[in-house]
C-alpha cells in the first residue's frame, strides 16, 4: 500500500534553522544619499516587511529575534534613506526583525543613551522573544551585507570604518555609531548612562562598562565592517557636553546606580508604521 501523502496539518511547518551565513548575500554595496528618497517608494519596495518594521524569513527559523533601536529627533530623511538600505540588508541577512524609532519629544537637550535604554525596555514590551539588541544612529549605512546585525558570546561593535574617519578605527575604544548586545549582556552592564545630555561620551561610557564586566569587545574584518554617514551639521539642542570628560573618568562609581534600572520617562504614542515603530517619548531635560 502507498504510504499516505503528507497533508498539511493544522499548524504551522517547522522551519529548519537558518544557515550560520546566509546564501545570498552580495558583498559590497553601493551606497549614495543624493537623489531625496520618498517614503512611498520604500514601502513599495519592501512589501515583506510587515507593520511596525517586523519581518521574519519565511523559508527559515532565525537563533535570535532582534530588536533595531534608532535614537531619533527630527531626522526624517534621513531615516528614509536608512529605512531604503537597511530593511533589504537584514532580509538578506536572514533575520527575525523589528525596527524601533525612539523620538525624543520636546526641543530639551537630546539625550542618545538615555534614548536607547528607552528603546531595550519598550522593545521587549512589543515582544518578550527580542535577545538581540542593535543600536544605530540613524544616518549610518553598512556597506557590506556580511556585516551581520545580529549578537554573540561578546558585545559587537558594528560600525568600525567609516567614510568620515576615512574607513579607520578612530581610537581603539570606540564604539559608537552602531553597536549590539545580547539581553544579557546588556543587562550585565546596567544598561547604558541616563545621564549625558547633549553631544559625546555616552559611547565612551558604554565601552567602559563593558570593559568593567570583564567583557571584551569584537568587530568585524576591516574590510567588512565599511559605512557611509549621511552628511549632516550639528543638530539644534545637542552641544557637546562639556561634562564628557570628566563623566566618563567615573563609569566605575556610576554605571551600579545610573542604567537601565534607574530610568525614568514616559511614553507619549507608539505608532505602528508601515516599515518601523515610533515610539514618541518624553525623557525629561538635565538637571
Ligand atoms: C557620533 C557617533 C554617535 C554618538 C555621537 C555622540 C559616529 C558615526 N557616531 O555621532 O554614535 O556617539 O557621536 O553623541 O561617530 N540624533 C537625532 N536628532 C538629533 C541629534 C541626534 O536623531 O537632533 C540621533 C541620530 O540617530 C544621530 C545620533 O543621534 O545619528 C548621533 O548624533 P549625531 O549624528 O549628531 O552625532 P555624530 O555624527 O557626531
Ligand atoms: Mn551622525
Amino acid at each position: 500500500p502507498e504510504a499516505p501523502s503528507a497533508r498539511p496539518g493544522p499548524t504551522a511547518p517547522v522551519l529548519p534553522p537558518c544557515p550560520d551565513s546566509p546564501p545570498g548575500l552580495v558583498g559590497r554595496l553601493l551606497i549614495e544619499f543624493t537623489s531625496p528618497m520618498p517614503l512611498e517608494r520604500v514601502q513599495r519596495e519592501n512589501p515583506g516587511v510587515l507593520l511596525g518594521g517586523r519581518y521574519a524569513p519565511p523559508d527559515c527559523a532565525p537563533a535570535q529575534t532582534v530588536a533595531v533601536i534608532i535614537p531619533f529627533r527630527h531626522r526624517e530623511h534621513h531615516l528614509r534613506y536608512w529605512l531604503h538600505y537597511l530593511h533589504p540588508i537584514l532580509r538578506r541577512q536572514r533575520l527575525r526583525y523589528g525596527v524601533y524609532v525612539i523620538n525624543q519629544h520636546g526641543e530639551d537637550t537630546f539625550n542618545r543613551a538615555k534614548l536607547l535604554n528607552v528603546g531595550f525596555l519598550e522593545a521587549l514590551k512589543e515582544d518578550v522573544s527580542y535577545d538581540c539588541f542593535i543600536f544605530s544612529d540613524v544616518d549610518l549605512v553598512p556597506m557590506d551585507d556580511r556585516n551581520l546585525y545580529r549578537c554573540g558570546d561578546q558585545p559587537r561593535h558594528f560600525a568600525i570604518a567609516m567614510d568620515k574617519f576615512g574607513f579607520r578605527l578612530p581610537y581603539a575604544g570606540y564604539f559608537g555609531g552602531v553597536s549590539g548586545l545580547s539581553k544579557a549582556q546588556f543587562l550585565r552592564i546596567n544598561g547604558f548612562p541616563n545621564e549625558y545630555w547633549g553631544w559625546g561620551g555616552e559611547d565612551d561610557d558604554i565601552f567602559n562598562r563593558i570593559s568593567l564586566t570583564g567583557m571584551k569587545i569584537s568587530r568585524p574584518d576591516i574590510r567588512i565592517g565599511r559605512y557611509r554617514m549621511i552628511k549632516h551639521d550639528r543638530d539644534k539642542h545637542n552641544e557637546p557636553n562639556p561634562q564628557r570628560f570628566t563623566k566618563i573618568q567615573n563609569t566605575k562609581l556610576t554605571m551600579k546606580r545610573d542604567g537601565i534600572g534607574s530610568v525614568r520617562y514616559q511614553v507619549l504614542e507608539v505608532s505602528r508604521q508601515p516599515l518601523f515603530t515610533n515610539i514618541t517619548v518624553d525623557i525629561g531635560r538635565p538637571p
